[in-house]
């Protein structure tokens, strides 16, 4: 029988909701995009969670958006509206991580890459394994980065970075990560799961008062307009798809080779 696509966990007001698709390296389908809503919902008013985990199973957080799903939905001949997909799923994930007035900490172990990174830079904090990686990847394929991305990454990291790690897809290490903003801590790779428990249980014994009353005070200053900027990045990456980039870009992925755009 297939395992749960995403795997829930508690232990001493901890919530551990783990990615669980390593041989795809994480990369979202509808089963973690649906569950982590419903997870995430199933918390938000729940005294007793007192601070929420994000991970990924085997060698990575999470590859983004399953891109074997988009061809297959594509080959079907469905027309796929992205703005919908986006706010069907990851927008939804994104309003709840924000508005769950408790720490939401990403553990990124391997590689963070695509919506998975746009997740995990919504999320509240950021531990990282050193030997953990992180790229955008969407301009490689003729979009631009959603589930929040666009928004985070320039918070964090600052206009003109955010835009190189954005146009350029590198791929950048924990500590470079670490050093423009991206993760606030990195440990090694063999402490990452004990390390990361003993973070998110520290919050656990801060006053629940104060740490709701924090993220709310900082949302409100910093991201005011969280969800209708959702709103309007949904629309751009329609627009970015209405170019016709994205199917060749995701079909060389497919295919393992690269992309040909026209001039
Ligand atoms: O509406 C919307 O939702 C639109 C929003 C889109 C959001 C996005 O997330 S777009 C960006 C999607 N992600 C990417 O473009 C990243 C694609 N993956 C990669 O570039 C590479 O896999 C990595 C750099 C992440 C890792 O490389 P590497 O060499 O360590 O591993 P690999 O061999 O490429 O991947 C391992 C397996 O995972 C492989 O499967 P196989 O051949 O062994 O059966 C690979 O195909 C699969 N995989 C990796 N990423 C994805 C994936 N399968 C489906 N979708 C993926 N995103």
């Amino acid at each position: 029988m297939d395992q749960p696509a995403l795997l829930s966990s508690r232990d001493a007001g901890v919530l551990t909701l783990t990615f669980n698709r390593p041989a795809k390296l994480n990369a979202f389908n509808f089963e973690i995009a649906e569950g982590l809503i419903a997870a995430l919902q199933a918390v938000e008013h729940d005294a007793a969670v007192r601070a929420i985990v994000l991970r990924g199973s085997g060698r990575g957080f999470s590859a983004g958006q399953d891109l074997e799903v988009f061809m297959q939905l594509a080959a079907s001949g469905e027309r796929i509206s992205i703005a919908d997909h986006l706010r069907r799923t990851y927008n939804l994930v994104a309003t709840l991580v924000r508005r769950i007035e408790k720490p939401v900490i990403a553990s990124l172990n391997g590689i963070a890459a695509g919506v998975g990174l746009s997740l995990a830079l919504v999320c509240d904090l950021r531990i990282a394994a050193d030997d953990a990686e992180l790229t955008l990847g969407f301009s490689k394929i003729g979009l631009i980065p959603d589930g929040g991305g666009s928004l985070m990454l320039p918070l964090l990291a600052g206009l003109g970075r955010a835009l190189e790690f954005a146009w350029t897809s590198e791929k950048i290490g924990a500590e470079e990560a670490r050093r423009i903003g991206l993760v606030n801590r990195v440990v090694p790779a063999a402490e990452l799961e004990r390390a990361t428990q003993a973070y998110a249980a520290q919050f656990t014994r801060i006053s629940p008062a104060a740490v709701a009353l924090t993220k709310r005070a900082f949302n409100r200053a910093v991201l005011p307009n969280f969800d209708r900027w959702l709103e309007e990045e949904a629309e751009l990456q329609q627009a970015a798809a209405d170019g016709g980039d994205v199917l060749e870009g995701i079909r060389a992925f497919v295919e393992k080779r690269k992309p040909a755009y026209a001039k």
